[in-house]
Order: structure tokens, then sequence, then C-alpha cells
């Protein structure tokens, strides 16, 4: 019987990325995110490619009753989820403190917290139902360090990274794995997103070197969900060979 994986966030990025990834390893597919059509257009490129079955579920992880209506409309087969990677997740502006935008930050803890914490839980229940589960948790290098200008989404994925240790211990004895993944820079739409739209200051976060690829994280998501059931990877920390922490980067290749 094939295996399932439920993605937060497979309408772009790391989150697409893990979908094609499990895809090609024979994973039946459960992608989430706001875009429908993104999601149904995915859901038909993978299975052009590959026979795997896929379930899209729509909806806002920030919205608690539709993360529990979606979780409980799964049926039988389908609640036998093996690993949630909890992706969706965003940065909201960039800039000081004392100059920050209240509707960002709230947004930023909505999803990169509170929407981890709903969907975890709701499946949580489902996985210890079923005796086995795995949850791979997308923290960040803004998790491990803090700098200028990511103050909450800093404290965000801090939070995430404090958060799959203490579900870790809580979840030992029910068998359920907990892992981390905190990856630097990834060309994504994560910098759009950050910037609001603004293309320009995007593609700057990316200039003169070699970002990490949704794929290459994808690599180490499945690495942690194809150990052997007595094997738990704790945390991959990988960032770009250019990068050594969030604001030392090699950008001296020419582009
Ligand atoms: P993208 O912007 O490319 O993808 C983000 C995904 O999250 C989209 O599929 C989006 O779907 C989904 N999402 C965002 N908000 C919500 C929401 N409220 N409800 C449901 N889904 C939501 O960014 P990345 O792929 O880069 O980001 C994925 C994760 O990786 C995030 O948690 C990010 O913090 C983390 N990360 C990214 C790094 C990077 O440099 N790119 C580095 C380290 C960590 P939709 O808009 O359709 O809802
Ligand atoms: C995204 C990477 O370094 O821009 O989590 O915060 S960073």
């Amino acid at each position: 019987m094939k295996k399932i994986v439920y993605i937060t966030g497979a309408s772009a990025g790391i989150g697409e990325a893990c979908a094609w990834k499990f895809a090609t390893e024979s994973w039946n597919l459960i992608i989430t995110g706001r875009r429908k059509e993104r999601l149904e257009k995915l859901k038909a490129d993978i299975q052009s490619q590959y026979s795997v079955d896929i379930l899209i579920q729509s909806y806002d992880v920030r919205d608690l009753n539709a993360v529990q209506e979606n979780i409980n409309a799964l049926d039988l087969t389908w609640s036998q989820v093996d690993v949630l990677i909890n992706n969706a997740g965003l940065a909201v502006g960039k800039g000081a403190f004392q100059e920050g935008l209240y509707d960002d930050w709230e947004r930023m803890i909505d999803t990169n917290l509170k929407g981890l914490i709903y969907v975890s839980k709701e499946l949580v229940a489902k996985m210890i139902a079923n005796g086995k589960g795995h949850i791979i948790n997308i923290a960040s290098l803004a998790g491990i360090e803090s700098y200028g200008g990511g103050n909450v989404y800093c404290a965000t994925k801090h939070g995430v990274r404090a958060l799959s240790r203490a579900m870790r211990i809580d979840l030992l004895h029910q068998g359920i794995k907990v892992s981390t993944v905190s990856p630097g820079a990834a060309d994504t739409e994560f910098s759009l997103v950050r910037y609001k739209g603004d293309k320009q200051q995007a593609d700057k976060t990316y200039q003169g070197f070699e970002p990490l690829t949704g794929n290459d994280v994808a690599e180490s998501v499945y690495f942690i969900a194809s150990q052997p059931q007595h094997v738990n990877i704790e945390e991959i920390f990988l960032l770009p060979t250019a990068q050594a922490t969030s604001t030392i980067i090699d950008r001296s290749e020419a582009n």
C-alpha cells in the first residue's frame, strides 16, 4: 500500500517541490493551500507523470473551523496519514521593530504558529488513532538566529523549533516522530510575499549567489521521511554554500 503525505502550502515553493519529490517516490498526496487553481494544476501535472492518488484540500490554515472541517472530512483511507509536512508559512515585511505593522505581525503569527498548531492538533488525533505518524515542521535559519528587520518572523520560526522539540517529547510514547527542517535562503515566492509583490526588492535577496531551491529542501524532507521506523532525524539545518549566517552571504558570484 502506498504511504500518504499531507503537505500544507503545496501551491508554491518548498511545499510544491515536496509534492513532486514524494510523488516520484510513489507516495499518495494530500495537497493544501488557499489557491485552489494552483493545486488543481499541480495535481494534473503530477498525475500526468506519476501514478499516485492526490487529494486537494483548499483552505486557510489560520481558520480553525476550516482546518477542522477539512481534516475531519478525510475518509478512512485518506486518514491514514504517514507524514505531515507543516510547510505553509510566510514573512510579511522586513524592517525595524519600532516601525512594524500589527497586521503583518498578526499574519505571520497566525499562519506560521497558530496555523501549524491547528493542523498538527487535528492530524495528531488521527495519527494516535492509527498508531503511527511523523510530523516534519519547516522552520528556518530565522528560527536559529535573529537578524535585523526579521523580528516577528524570527520569533515565529524560533517558536516553530521550540514547539517541535516540545511535540517530540509529548508524542514520544505515542510512537509519533517529530522532525524539523531549517533552511536558509531558498528562491521561492517567499521574498515576493515578504516584499508585498515588489519583484525588484525580492530579486535582490538572491543576487550574486546561488540560493537553495525548493527541490533542495524537499530532498532533506524526503530523507527524513524515508528513514526506518526506529530512526528519528531531529533536525536538518541546510544553507546555500554561499551563506554562513542570515547576513553573511558571499555575493561575489557574477549574475
Ligand atoms: P512560498 O511563498 O513559495 O510558499 C508558501 C506556501 O505557503 C504557499 O503554498 C502558500 O499557499 C502557503 N500559505 C501561506 N499562507 C497560507 C495560509 N494562510 N493558509 C494556507 N496556506 C498558506 O514560500 P516557501 O516555499 O519559501 O515557504 C514555505 C515555508 O518555508 C514557509 O514556512 C517559510 O517560512 C519557510 N522557509 C522559507 C525559506 C526561504 O528562503 N524561501 C527559508 C526558510 C524557511 P497559498 O498562498 O496558496 O495559500
Ligand atoms: C527564510 C530565510 O533568512 O530570510 O526563512 O529568514 S530568512
